[in-house]
């Protein structure tokens, strides 16, 4: 099949999964054009069968706000007739699925019946998709959709709940792992060494937005610290950094705590991690928590949204209510000081996420579905 795939290229779940998909899905033969404004950063120089196509927003004095979304909607009604794409499947609600509905509407003036598929990845739908500026304009592009699916149980009903959606039909094909990346066994422990010595590393990675609750992280970690020798590796970056960083400073564990700032490849890190904390307050899925657990790393966050879709509460992780730093902490302290219980958890983690979320098994439910499209 030819498949246009837009998405966000930059750091984030969705972007992420858009690509590994796009990269799954040319290793089996099918053709891949990436439409963005950006190389995804997954996205190595060169593979073959995929293909990126810059989206250039044209400057001009009168626009304060450059209209991007026309402009993916051309690059997109380009791309389907040059490259002779059979659908578009985009990722992320807005603009996404609003500009596909307007290239399918162009190429349908001239006699094309272009399918698009919109998959919903989490804050399109539970935050951004919910602002008032936004709800109507969401809830058209998911109906427009000739397909939607949703990264988890979880966000599907929340979709349902929010905007009602009617005749909507959302299929739930949750995120995945490439359990051949994400194997601490192929990575030397090169952190560890560098880093903690005989301590335990911890761990927590994503885009800093104020959703991840990046300061609990800290201030779970100052608390556990207390009676496990132990650092915490920050990986990511974003608009919360700094309040983290000061929350380190303040709580005086600011030594242990190493901010490395965006690192692509995380199979490395994560190989080196004893525990991961992702304490967001709402998390349709939570992919880092699973690249975490397939590499064999327990994760600890809060008992919100998908995440417990992903994290088997007392078998592969911990999941307390939101803002639960202290129990969070005590149950990381018990795991840590029991190493026969903190091994075959590790043990559960890696083999749990390659049981549920293998990449082969969820490619193929994706490539079902353009099947049932394209006819
Ligand atoms: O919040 C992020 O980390 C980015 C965001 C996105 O839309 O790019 O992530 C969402 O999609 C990921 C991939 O499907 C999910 O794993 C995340 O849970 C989801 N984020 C939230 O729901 C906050």
């Amino acid at each position: 099949m030819r498949i246009g795939i837009t998405c966000y290229p930059t750091y984030g779940g969705s972007g992420a999964v858009a690509t590994e998909l796009g990269m799954a899905l040319a290793a089996r033969g099918h053709e891949v054009h990436f439409i963005t404004y950006q190389q995804p950063f997954r996205l190595p120089v060169f593979l073959p069968r995929v293909h990126f196509h810059e989206v250039d927003v044209g400057r001009y004095p009168l626009f304060q706000y450059p209209p991007y979304d026309l402009a993916l909607a051309v690059r997109m009604h380009e791309v389907v007739i040059k490259e002779r794409l059979d659908l578009l499947h985009v990722h992320y609600a807005i603009p996404h699925a609003t500009s596909a509905w307007i290239a399918k509407e162009m190429l349908r003036k001239e006699g094309r019946d272009i399918k698009v598929i919109t998959t919903l990845h989490g804050t399109d739908i539970t935050i951004v998709g919910q602002d008032p500026s936004f709800h109507a304009i969401t809830k058209f592009s998911i109906e427009k959709s000739d397909r939607i699916t949703a990264v988890s149980d979880f966000l599907k009903d929340e979709t349902l709940r929010a905007f009602g959606c009617a005749g909507c039909d959302v299929q739930v094909i949750h995120n995945f792992v490439d359990p051949a990346v994400y194997d601490r066994a192929r990575y030397e422990p090169e952190l560890r060494t560098a880093l903690a010595g005989d301590r335990k590393v911890l761990m927590h990675i994503s885009n800093f937005r104020p959703v991840k609750r990046v300061v609990d992280v800290v201030r779970a970690f100052a608390r556990i610290r207390k009676d496990v020798p132990s650092i915490l590796v920050m990986v990511g970056d974003g608009p919360d950094r700094g309040e983290a960083e000061n929350e380190a400073h303040t709580l005086g564990v600011e030594s242990d705590v190493h901010f490395l700032g965006r690192i692509e490849s995380v199979a490395p890190l994560l190989a080196s991690a004893d525990l991961f904390f992702l304490m967001s307050d709402r998390e349709s899925f939570g992919l880092s928590a699973l690249e975490a657990l397939a590499c064999g790393v327990p994760a600890f966050g809060y008992n919100v949204g998908g995440l417990p879709e992903v994290v088997r509460d007392g078998v592969t992780g911990y999941l307390r209510p939101v803002g639960d730093v202290e129990g969070s902490a005590a149950a990381a302290v018990a795991l840590l000081l029991d190493p026969t219980r903190l091994a075959a958890m590790r043990t559960a983690a890696a083999a749990d996420a390659r049981a549920r979320f293998s990449l082969n098994a969820v490619v193929a439910q994706y490539e079902a579905l353009y099947r049932s499209v394209t006819g």
